[in-house]
């Protein structure tokens, strides 16, 4: 599996126009390996349609710091996609419309840890409001989406 997906990492960088057509981009995420919810986000991303290539580490800060996550935006793993950073509890649709338009910004973060944002759901629908935050350098924050509470 270790094999199988470094090998897929140095293809896609051999053939970036090959991997640029494939169906399923991949995302590469980092998390802790007791975070359940970190597992539940990783689903959330494979059944709409991504590649997830997940690496068990013992503490995820380092890796925010190595793709520009501030840590007033930090949550609970990170992950990365066509040189954009993922923080948290991001919905797949954001993630594709993020790399459909490609904006200069380091990433997409969904701060700390909301219930009811993919992963995260508890009790039925119940969600609380929350905004994925797309970021940039220099204290860059933007809106990319809000969702509405719900009960
Ligand atoms: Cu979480």
């Amino acid at each position: 599996m270790k094999r199988r997906s470094f090998l897929g990492a140095l293809l896609a960088a051999a053939l970036p126009s090959i991997a640029g057509a494939a169906a399923a981009p991949t995302i590469t995420v980092y998390k802790t390996p007791t975070c359940g919810c970190c597992h539940d986000w990783v689903a959330h991303l494979q059944k709409n349609g991504f590649e997830v290539v997940a690496h068990d580490v013992p503490d995820t800060s380092p890796y925010r710091r190595k793709f520009g996550v501030p840590d007033e935006l930090a949550s609970c793993h990170t992950g990365v996609i066509d040189g954009y950073a993922l923080e948290g509890h991001v919905p797949a649709d954001d993630i594709k419309r993020l790399l459909a338009a490609k904006p200069k910004a380091r990433g997409l973060s969904v701060p700390g840890m909301v219930v009811g944002s993919p992963g995260m759901e508890t009790d039925g629908t119940r969600r609380n409001a929350f905004d994925v935050v797309l970021f940039g350098d220099a204290g860059v924050r933007k809106v990319w989406q809000h969702y509405a509470a719900r009960s």
